[in-house]
């Protein structure tokens, strides 16, 4: 039990640093339309942070993302988190990586750049009010 928590504090000391803040845009889903009224709290926002372990992923390589969603403060549990990787100027097609919650609010997975450059992850935060999107950007090294 203590080494399983220590191995994680290590990972977390040797984690990248915050690549993005972003801010959400709010798309509900086109299939749930509620127009209840309710819209001020559809537009509230959500606090995307995305890391990279290493904090700058080489090309080809596997990289593990971190994803916090936070909204009010509140860790966002049990949400469908997924990224999708697109090199800003060129196009590679889509490299989806699928999230885990790891802890409360807090999604892993791993995931692989094929070129280094400038890439743009789209983070989609699924949940039972709809999906929401941020986008954070990432370089990527050789
Ligand atoms: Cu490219």
């Amino acid at each position: 039990m203590n080494q399983r928590i220590d191995l994680r504090c290590s990972l977390k000391r040797r984690l990248g640093f915050v690549t993005l803040i972003c801010c959400l845009l709010t798309t509900p889903l086109a299939g749930c339309s509620r127009n209840d009224g309710g819209s001020a709290a559809a537009a509230e926002a959500l606090q995307v942070v995305v890391k990279t372990l290493p904090a700058v992923p080489h090309a080809g390589q596997k990289a593990e993302f971190v994803v916090s969603v936070l909204e009010q403060g509140r860790p966002v549990q049990e949400a469908g988190i997924s990224l999708y990787l697109e090199m800003q100027d060129m196009d590679h097609g889509e490299h989806v990586v699928t999230l885990h919650e790891a802890k409360p609010g807090e999604y892993r997975g791993k995931g692989s750049f094929p070129m280094a450059g400038e890439w743009v992850a789209h983070v989609r935060v699924e949940r039972e009010r709809g999906t929401e999107s941020a986008n954070a950007k990432l370089v990527v090294s050789d």
